[in-house]
């Protein structure tokens, strides 16, 4: 049976494509599943996508990753930055977990450049655009193979 990877993406991300795009890109979100889902199938993997705004639903989606999906790939966008909650949710999880992020947080301010998030990810992608959820999940691919 193929191994799932769950893409969690946190709050605005819903706005992807539609806002910034000179932070962002034009891509949306939509677009990033279709592409992951494409890229899974070439490399045996089941793609999940989902997003939301709110910080105990993400740590919801967390916990039930544990017993449905092999790996995370995590966009916890502002949550990144603040969140003990999400740390904690991904250190219950046994399997990979990368990190992405679109812009480049290290070259925007410096409440960005600190994340909780990275103290559990085996990797972290940051400031390649939407590609770096496809480069996540190829890591994925070797990870789990
Ligand atoms: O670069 C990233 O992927 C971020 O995780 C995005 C977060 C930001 O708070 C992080 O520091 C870095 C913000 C997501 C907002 O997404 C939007 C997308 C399009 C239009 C407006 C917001």
């Amino acid at each position: 049976m193929a191994k799932t990877i769950h893409i969690l993406n946190g709050p605005n991300l819903n706005l992807l494509g539609k806002r910034q795009p000179e932070i962002y890109g034009a891509d949306t979100l939509a677009d990033v599943e279709a592409t992951c889902a494409k890229l899974g199938r070439e490399l045996g993997l089941e793609v999940a996508l989902s997003q939301s705004n709110h910080e105990g639903e993400i740590v919801e989606m967390i916990h039930a990753a544990r017993e449905k999906v092999e790996g995370i790939i995590i966009n916890p966008a502002a949550y990144t930055h603040t969140s003990v909650a999400i740390l904690d949710a991904l250190n219950t999880f046994e399997g990979p977990v990368i990190e992405v992020h679109i812009s480049n947080v290290h070259r925007r301010e410096s409440f960005r450049h600190h994340s909780y998030v990275s103290l559990r990810a085996d990797g972290v992608i940051a400031g390649l655009g939407v590609e770096g959820y496809q480069l996540a999940l190829r890591r994925m691919a070797t990870l789990l193979a």
